[in-house]
């Protein structure tokens, strides 16, 4: 079944592949249809389902490739990230606050994995898919970088629906000391956490709530296994290592690819 499913995969991935080349060769910009702008819905709504799935195919060419401007470091004295996150937030329904998150971890990971090609434009998808960039029902994100209130998922014990994980962390992350739940604005589960913890803000604390820390923690965990995020195999590999489900995959690549077309306009 899965093998078979990585043969259909494969197939596609040549497909799509092929196309891109002839897309190219024509001159032609590739647009990715978007079926429709999220559609706000009470705050009580899971971010997820408030995000159409676009209609592509795993292993159609990354969002990334559509060539965002990648924030840039600039004249000594200024804050070239917040400059930049300020600037992009006027055009996208990302808070410059989460922008400076993805963005700073684009640019640790550009110099501590440059073959990764990680692009804050696929971390602001999955920000949007997993906490509406931490305003998950009502929140605000704070300049320091944390949720009004700490973003704790539903216990994952097996439920409908929901996977069963016992309890890794004593509570510590996630307050449930009989099994674990996916916290912050990235949604880690806590195991996930402690292999990939990172301390963006640099406060010697690398907190999952915290929107910095999580951020370059989502970047490394995408980039793992030496992946290059530039390729459509790599870029859909990382992000259905975030969640194995394609309606997944298509909606964070819809995503990133509009914040991307959005920042440049
Ligand atoms: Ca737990
Ligand atoms: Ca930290």
């Amino acid at each position: 079944m899965v093998g078979e499913r990585r043969n259909v995969r494969g197939a596609l991935l040549r497909l799509a592949v092929v196309v891109a080349v002839l897309v190219v060769a024509a001159g032609v910009v590739w647009v990715v249809r978007v079926t429709s702008a999220p559609v706000a819905g009470p705050v009580a709504d899971i971010p997820a389902l408030q995000v159409p799935a676009v209609d592509v195919e795993p292993g159609a060419v990354a969002p990334v490739r559509v060539g965002a401007p990648a924030p840039q470091a600039g004249a000594a004295g200024a804050d070239p990230l917040k400059a930049w996150a300020d600037d992009v937030a006027t055009r996208t329904d990302v808070p410059a606050r989460a922008l400076m998150a993805y963005g700073n971890a684009e640019l640790v990971v550009r110099s501590t994995d440059p073959d990764c090609g990680l692009s804050w434009a696929t971390l602001a998808g999955i920000g949007r898919v997993e906490s509406d960039h931490g305003r998950y029902q009502g929140r605000t994100l704070g300049a320091d970088g944390r949720p009004s209130t700490p973003i704790i998922g539903v216990p994952l014990d097996g439920s409908p629906g929901v996977k069963a994980i016992a309890d890794t962390d004593g509570g510590a992350l996630d307050g449930d000391r009989t099994v674990d739940r996916a916290v912050g604005p990235m949604q880690f589960i806590p195991s996930t956490w402690a292999r990939w913890s990172s301390d963006a803000d640099i406060d010697g604390v690398g907190d999952p709530q915290q929107i910095d820390d999580a951020a370059l923690a989502a970047g490394r965990y995408l980039c793992a296994g030496g992946r290059d995020l530039r390729t459509p195999e790599g870029w859909w590999a990382g992000v259905l290592s975030y969640n194995n489900s394609v309606e997944y995959g298509q909606k964070v690549f819809g995503l990133a690819e509009r914040y991307a077309r959005e920042s440049r306009t």
